[in-house]
């Protein structure tokens, strides 16, 4: 991602907490610059193209007052309203905001009432009582506070999983491009697709005179914000980009497969084979597979060779979390996973008529354009979600018609008709079901009440005849919120038996169903859709995360519905109508 578009991204987006902090009244300006501060993050090119083609306000949500302040500072390198803004507000704090219990209230109140600026500061007095002791704030908030403070450090510290794609691939090609390098590939928790990663971990193989000189261009590269440890084999570095670890490993060719194998991990997985091979008379490491009694070394190039002589067949990563996978692979039984390519449609996505940035027909074109779908199906937001721009019955069967004419202009029945209908507090739908019955497909979301156990919200959707999806089922946003307490073999069965499928959302901070839930899901066999809940044109880049989950999920094609064609989709909805 462009430099620029970064920084101005986070500008706008604090510029939207301060308004969101400053007067509950500005809702809609803090809104509009937290939109704008994702689209402009989520642009491939860089901002000045735009700026020097005059064509900001091309960009969705740009208008003349924020295109202005683009123009200043790219020309200043500063935006004065928002300089002059910050000198308002605790802005350090602020960064909390979208923590759950950090709301705009509750940091004023701390800010105001104890004197508190930062963040440090705010800690401790969670920590020491004096918040407890304010009005508003009892031990159950305050317990519930250093709860999500504790979520968000396993973000601060880790990365999402997108982002450690985004770093990881850009080392990556910088090893690549190396002719002293003759491979190279990410290892560790990043190749086993965990949803958030702790540090990167690259596996690089040359020969050995070659290898000094490697690490010496890498540690000196512009990208490299600082150099922890050195060696002639490997080296530790702080990257410039989210500012996190990278290790480096260099090995011999002949060495790749143990190597690669060792630094994939899992460690619970490498300690099991570890076992195993020591019970068949080997001796394993990161050099090879070795006769534990004569020495003799009997594989190492490849992982497939190792698994084999050890009476395995190839694990897929993802799987490779100790997790039944071996036994698994003893008897040869490894599930062909789910691949990208298997993906023949999107399940959710959001147009202008809601909260997205693209009307229908630039959407559907943007889709055509860069992706090989068959179908993609629009799920806008109905009305009780008020922020997102949320529609009535009578603005949705006026979509159904605009949707009809684009696909008549497309010349192909591509967009398919939905809505992610806003399941109320009672459990009821936000829409009529005379409505939800003239819809191709319905996933159905909570988007409220968040504390509480939803079980019973879920099942009662799930028995809403017209219901196919429950979307983001646990609500959970990583480092952010905790999903509400549910009880999931409760509603697997449900779901199950009603012939309703969930979601596992793309979103990079959602990963709802995350690998766990969808595992469970499909051993209970429950359909899983895989959408990309797209918002930006960017966004529909994130499907690839789907499918690792549902990957460490063990799930083929067969479990995933949008893996089918349209007409598959159709009798899945079709049979539930019927039942
Ligand atoms: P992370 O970075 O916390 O997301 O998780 P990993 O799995 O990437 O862990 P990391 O970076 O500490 O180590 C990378 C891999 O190296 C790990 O997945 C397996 C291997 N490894 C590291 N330490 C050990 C160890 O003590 N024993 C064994 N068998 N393998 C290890
Ligand atoms: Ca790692
Ligand atoms: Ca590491
Ligand atoms: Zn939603």
């Amino acid at each position: 991602m462009p430099v620029l578009n970064k920084k101005l991204g986070k500008i706008f987006s604090d510029m939207s907490h301060i308004y969101q902090y400053k007067n509950g009244k500005e809702k809609f300006r803090a809104l509009a610059y937290e939109k704008v501060s994702k689209v402009i993050g989520d642009l491939q090119d860089d901002i000045t193209v735009y700026a020097k083609n005059k064509q900001l306000e091309e960009i969705p949500g740009v208008g003349e007052s924020i295109a202005d302040k683009i123009n200043e500072y790219i020309r200043t390198g500063k935006i004065s309203k928002y300089e002059s803004l910050k000198k308002t507000v605790p802005v350090d704090l602020l960064e909390l905001m979208n923590i759950t219990g950090f709301g705009p209230q509750s940091l004023k109140r701390i800010h105001q009432q104890l004197r508190i600026n930062d963040k440090e500061e705010l800690i401790k007095a969670l920590q020491d009582g004096r918040i407890s002791k304010l009005k508003g704030f009892g031990t159950k908030k305050v317990g519930n506070m250093l709860r999500s403070l504790k979520l968000h450090k396993t973000v601060e510290e880790r990365m999402l999983l997108w982002n450690a794609i985004q770093a990881g691939n850009k080392v990556l090609e910088e090893f690549k491009k190396m002719k002293e390098v003759q491979q190279a590939e990410l290892a560790g928790s990043l190749r086993r697709k965990k949803e958030t990663v702790g540090d990167i971990d690259i596996l690089v193989a040359s020969d050995e005179k070659s290898r000094k000189k490697i690490i010496t261009k890498f540690v000196s590269l512009p990208i490299i914000k600082e150099v922890l440890a050195k060696g002639d084999t490997k080296a530790s570095v702080i990257i410039e980009e989210y500012n996190k670890q990278v290790d480096v490993r260099i090995i011999s060719p002949d060495e790749w497969g143990s190597a690669l194998l060792y630094f994939t991990g899992s460690k619970e997985h490498n300690v099991h084979l570890r076992t195993i091979a020591r019970d068949k008379g080997y001796k394993i490491s990161e050099y090879g597979l070795f006769n534990a009694k004569t020495g003799e070394r009997i594989a190492g190039s490849t992982e497939e060779e190792i698994y084999k002589k050890l009476g395995f067949e190839w694990i897929p990563p993802e799987m490779r979390e100790e997790k039944g996978e071996l036994e698994l692979a003893a008897e040869k039984k490894i599930p062909s996973l789910i691949e990208l390519k298997d993906i023949r449609g999107d399940m959710q996505m959001h147009s202008t008529w809601s909260d997205g940035s693209m009307d229908i027909e630039e959407l559907a074109r943007y889709v055509i354009k860069h992706y090989p779908y068959e179908y993609i199906v629009l799920t806008d937001h109905s009305k009780s979600v008020r922020v997102a721009g949320g529609m009535d019955e009578k603005q949705f069967l006026e979509q159904i018609k605009a949707i009809r004419q684009v696909n008549k202009k497309l010349g192909k029945d591509f967009i398919k008709t939905g809505v992610e209908v806003d399941i109320m507090a009672d459990g009821s739908l936000d829409l009529k079901d005379e409505l939800l019955e003239q819809l191709d497909w319905v996933c159905a979301s909570i988007h409220s009440g968040f504390t509480h156990d939803n079980t019973e919200r879920i099942i009662a959707a799930c028995r809403n005849k017209f219901v196919n999806c429950i979307g983001h089922p646990t609500g959970r946003i990583i480092g952010q919120r905790e999903g509400y307490p549910v009880n999931w073999e409760k509603v697997f069965t449900i779901a199950r038996q009603t012939g309703t499928a969930l979601e596992i959302n793309c979103q990079t901070d959602r990963m709802d169903l995350n690998d766990e839930l969808a595992r469970m899901a499909r051993e209970k066999g429950v359909k899983l859709v895989i959408s990309t809940d797209s918002h930006q044109p960017g966004n529909f880049a994130f499907m690839p995360l789907g499918v690792f989950v549902a990957r460490r999920a063990w799930c083929t094609k067969k479990d995933i519905l949008n893996t089918g064609t349209w007409d598959q989709l159709k009798k899945f909805a079709e049979h539930k109508r019927k039942k």
